[in-house]
């Protein structure tokens, strides 16, 4: 398997950084692929970085990345809190996962402390912002046993 990952944005975080700055930061999700793509040159990894605001095109996403990906790091936005379908695909790929978020979904409103997408994930990192994205990728990177 190549050196290439998939990292997968889900609904509304195609609006970061021109709305609730005091939740999300400044960034925008152009500076979010870009700090990807750095750390992914950085390690040697292709970054394939996508955003849909569509639950049925991530579940296809998801499956499309079985043997063209090695990992996912995903930030499933709101449907992290609802979705089996996207825990299911992430069951069926066999794929590891880093599971993202911005915010600490822990501080936040109850309904955001539980995760579907953490189920099936070998970790979940949150709260740190955009550099999560970019611990995602390192983190899987060790995992897979991969040497920059
Ligand atoms: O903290 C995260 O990364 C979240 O995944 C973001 C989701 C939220 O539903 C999760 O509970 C936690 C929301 C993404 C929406 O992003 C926006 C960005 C700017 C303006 C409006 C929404």
């Amino acid at each position: 398997m190549s050196r290439s990952l998939l990292v997968l944005n889900g609904p509304n975080l195609n609006l970061l950084g021109t709305r609730q700055p005091q939740v999300y930061g400044s960034a925008t999700l152009r500076d979010v692929e870009a700090m990807c793509r750095a750390k992914g040159t950085s390690l040697g990894i292709d970054i394939d970085f996508r955003q849909s605001n569509h639950e049925g095109v991530l579940v296809d996403w998801i499956h499309e990345a079985r043997g063209r990906h090695a990992g996912l790091v995903i930030n499933a936005g709101a449907y992290t809190h609802t979705s089996v379908a996207l825990m299911d695909a992430i069951t069926s790929v066999e794929l590891p996962v880093a599971e993202v978020h911005l915010s600490n979904i822990h501080k936040r409103e109850e309904f955001r402390h539980r995760s579907f997408i953490s189920k099936v994930a070998v970790g979940m990192i949150c709260g740190f912002g955009p550099i999560g994205y970019c611990l995602g990728i390192e983190a899987l990177a060790d995992h897979l046993g991969w040497r920059a």
